[in-house]
Parts: structure tokens; C-alpha cells; sequence
């Protein structure tokens, strides 16, 4: 068996060179309209949308090209039961405390909450029929969900991250993956946070200690690199 490495940092990605369409997946993490659109719970806060925004294009380049591979796509959304059974207390208060309750009607509809429009994967990155979308209530795709056991059932053992926001569900979930023996690769330009300063740390943190939750890449070495 030949060997792919992707140009990446700290190391070469992945560690072994065993990259190939069958043992990769490409996670997309919460491109959903509470989290990049008008109206939705980011915009909401008040934050820049635009910051949330950016990976918007390189992840469609990325997502192209890992359709046209083969590759395991997933996506993933934030979101509550509309019951809120599945939204902790403090949570909740939380977001009410700065006026922005999840649960509580917005303009897209009742914020972070699941079937709602401000809940819904944005159109120009929709999932297509037969890719996996993982729903999930906390912040890392690991926990309360499938994923797991849909990527041990499936054999995927790379994961490549994208999504927003890059220092709270892209980085948790990136770390629930790496504890769990996952090799993950985060691209940076796919990658979005309510704080330019946040996501330049965010990525930073990764590289540290000669990759301690894997690698960073962007898109254009990604592509380039399965050409
Ligand atoms: C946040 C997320 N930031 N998708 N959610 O609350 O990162």
C-alpha cells in the first residue's frame, strides 16, 4: 500500500500516510443560519458576521472536492429538542442573561432549536441525500450522539475539521475525536469564531506540543494534496 501525505503543520498529515477515501471523513461543523446568517443567534449577540462567515466559500471548494473523491462526508447542527428537555438550566440562562435565550423566538424562528429556520444547515452548504447529519445538543459532536459509532461501524479513522465556531464546537469536538484515537486534521480557512483573536489562538493551541490534537492545514493544500 502507497502512502498520502497532505502538506500540514506540525507533521505531515496523517501521521502514518494511510489517507485514503474510505478510512476519511470530512466533518462540517454547524454552518447553520444561528451561526452565520442574518438574524440567527450570532448575529444576534452581536457579533461580526462576517468573521463567521469567511469559511463559507473555502469549505464549499473543499466539500467539491472531497464529494468528487469519495470521501465520507458529515455534518453536524446545534441544536435543542422543541421541548427543551435537552437543554440544561444553566445554559439557557446564560444566553438570557445577554438577551439572546435560546429557546425564545428570534426572527429565524426559536433560537437553537431544532426544525426551526435559523436551525437549518445554510443552502450553500446543504448536505445531500445520503450524507450524515449528526445532531447534537451540546457544543462537541461526540457527546449525546451516533458519531462515534457511525465512524467505528463505517472504518473512518481520519477526520478532516471545518466548520464554526473554531474555539468552541470545532475545537471540542476536535478534541473529544483526538482522545478517542481519531487522527484529525483542522483546516484553518474553513474555519470561523465570533473572535479573529480567538481563532488565531484556537489554531495555534493545535500545533502546540508537536501536534497535540493533530494538524493544521488549509483547503488549498487539501485539495491540492487529493487531487
Ligand atoms: C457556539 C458553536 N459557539 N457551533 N456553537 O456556541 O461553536
Amino acid at each position: 500500500m502507497g502512502t498520502t501525505f497532505l502538506a500540514a503543520d506540525p507533521y505531515p498529515w496523517p501521521f502514518d500516510g494511510d489517507l485514503r477515501p474510505v478510512n476519511t471523513a470530512l466533518i462540517v461543523i454547524d454552518m447553520q443560519t444561528d451561526f452565520c446568517g442574518i438574524g440567527g443567534y450570532v448575529d444576534r449577540m452581536g457579533y461580526d458576521l462576517s468573521l463567521t462567515r469567511a469559511p463559507i466559500a473555502p469549505i464549499a471548494r473543499v466539500l467539491a472536492a472531497m464529494r468528487g473523491r469519495g470521501f465520507h462526508i458529515l455534518h453536524t447542527r446545534e441544536g435543542h429538542r422543541p421541548d427543551l428537555s435537552d437543554l440544561p438550566e444553566n445554559k439557557r440562562w446564560r444566553s438570557r442573561r445577554i438577551g439572546v435565550g435560546i429557546g425564545d423566538p428570534g426572527p429565524c424562528g426559536r433560537i437553537l432549536v431544532r426544525g426551526e429556520p435559523g436551525w437549518e444547515i445554510i443552502p450553500d452548504l446543504a448536505p445531500l441525500p445520503g450524507e450524515i447529519v449528526i445532531d447534537k445538543p451540546g457544543k462537541g459532536s461526540f457527546c449525546a450522539t451516533d458519531l462515534e459509532l457511525i465512524l467505528r461501524t463505517r472504518g473512518i479513522r481520519n477526520l478532516v475539521l471545518t466548520g464554526i465556531t473554531t474555539d468552541v464546537c470545532v475545537h471540542t469536538t476536535m478534541r473529544e475525536a483526538n482522545d478517542r484515537g481519531f487522527e484529525c486534521l483542522l483546516l484553518e480557512d474553513c474555519c470561523g469564531a465570533t473572535d479573529a483573536g480567538n481563532h488565531a489562538a484556537a489554531i495555534r493551541m493545535v500545533r502546540m506540543q508537536g501536534g497535540v490534537f493533530g494538524a493544521v492545514s488549509d483547503s488549498g493544500k487539501l485539495v491540492a494534496g487529493i487531487a
